[in-house]
């Protein structure tokens, strides 16, 4: 059984901007995981590769329709190459079995399903037991977060069931074609000590789920929010930075976490976990409204374990001011006052 897995680049979208320098990405977390993770678990002998999007879409297309099955990650950014490379190794090899994962879909799977042909099964969300079940050809409604095509041809899902973190096995990039070549410039832009924002870091993740979401609702606008949430012990957590250290000289990581002080008391169990020797530099979100209102105190313990843990970098949207706009955007947003005591203190 061969996998091939493509998070293709993104499209053409006039004169975009990122929010780094280069436009290029290293190796793709979300498939160092789904790799490991069906390698540690999966029944079924099989053979993944990651493809390097940086090959010509011919090229990658040519090559994927060799394979049993082809996984896409969709962002809404890249949906277009990722519908052109589906389409395209459909028509090269009718058996080729294409599923799409990843935020954009998980949000429109019955209109991916219903809009495409040539895409066999959407991945809603966690996406670890998804590709095993797959892999070992079940039944489509056996499957967990799966759509596929029912017998009347219409968007059917199976059922719902988040990944259980606490089994996480430690990943890497080891099935990713050209990581050494993906990893150089991010390497090089760590060991240069220059300007973190010339090249994207590695994500990481030690939380699932957004804690706001959980607590407050969902924000009107978003397009990526799971409300119930999940935590990677943090042992694991420092194992994984450990590995990644270890393996690639890796120290400035990207938490994908929607937010990573989600409690104080967290915090302070990842602080506490940290062994010795580990090399961390991280960049993270917060959300203000929760650190606004934590005692002076408290938020400077808290600063501290960041500090310990290695952030150097916290995000956090202040994003409106006006009480209508954020009750439309169900949020529930602090004054420009609080906003500069958190900076001053977090500082
Ligand atoms: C890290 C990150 C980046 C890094 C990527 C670094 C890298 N090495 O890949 C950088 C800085 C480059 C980046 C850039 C951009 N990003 Co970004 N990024 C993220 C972030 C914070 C984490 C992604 C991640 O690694 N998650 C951890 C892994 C484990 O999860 P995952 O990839 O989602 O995969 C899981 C499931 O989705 C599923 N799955 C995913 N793919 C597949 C495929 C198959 C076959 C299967 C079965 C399952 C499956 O299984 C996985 C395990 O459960 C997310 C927000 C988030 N929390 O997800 C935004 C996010 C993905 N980014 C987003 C955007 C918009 C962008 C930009 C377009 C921003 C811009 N205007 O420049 C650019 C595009 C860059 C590019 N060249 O493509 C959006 C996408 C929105 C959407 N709905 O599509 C997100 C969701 C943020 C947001 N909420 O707006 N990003």
């Amino acid at each position: 059984m061969k996998i091939a897995l493509i998070q293709p680049n993104l499209d053409e979208h006039g004169n975009q901007k990122q929010a780094y320098g280069s436009i290029k990405r290293p190796p793709e977390t979300g498939f160092a995981v789904l790799s490991s993770w069906a390698n540690e678990f999966s029944k079924q002998e099989h053979e993944t590769k990651v493809f390097d999007p940086n090959r010509s879409i011919e090229d990658i297309t040519e090559e994927a329709s060799q394979y049993d099955i082809l996984g896409l990650t969709d962002w809404f950014s890249n949906h277009r190459n990722s519908i052109k490379i589906a389409r395209a190794v459909k028509s090269l090899n009718p058996q080729t079995r294409i599923v799409f994962g990843g935020p954009n879909v998980s949000m429109i799977p019955q209109l991916v399903l219903n809009n495409h042909p040539y895409v066999d099964f959407v991945v809603q969300r966690d996406g670890e037991e998804s590709l095993v079940g797959l892999i070992e050809g079940r039944n489509p409604k056996d499957i967990p977060n799966l759509w596929y095509r029912g017998i009347d041809g219409n968007p059917t899902f199976s059922f719902p069931k988040f990944t259980d973190l606490k089994k996480m096995p430690l990943w890497d990039f080891s099935r990713h074609e050209n990581a050494e070549e993906r990893l150089k410039e991010y390497l090089e832009a760590q060991n240069s000590g220059l300007d973190p924002w010339i090249f994207p870091p590695l994500a990481l993740f030690s939380f699932r789920g957004c804690m706001k979401a959980i607590r407050e609702g969902v924000c009107s606008y978003c397009t990526s929010s799971e409300e119930q949430g999940r935590a990677l012990p943090p042992e694991k957590l420092w194992q994984q930075i450990r590995h990644l250290n270890q393996t690639y000289g890796a120290e400035i990581f990207y938490m994908a976490d929607d937010i990573f002080p989600i409690s104080s008391r967290r915090i302070k169990q990842i602080t506490e976990a940290r062994p010795e020797g580990v090399k961390a530099r991280i960049r993270a979100y917060g959300y203000l409204p929760d650190m606004a209102e934590m005692t002076q105190k408290d938020l400077e313990q808290m600063a501290q374990n960041l500090n310990r843990i290695g952030v150097f970098n916290l995000f956090f949207g202040s994003e409106h001011y006006d009480p209508l706009v954020l009750s439309g955007m169900n949020k529930r947003g602090v004054s420009v006052e609080e906003t500069a005591r958190m900076r001053q203190s977090l500082n």
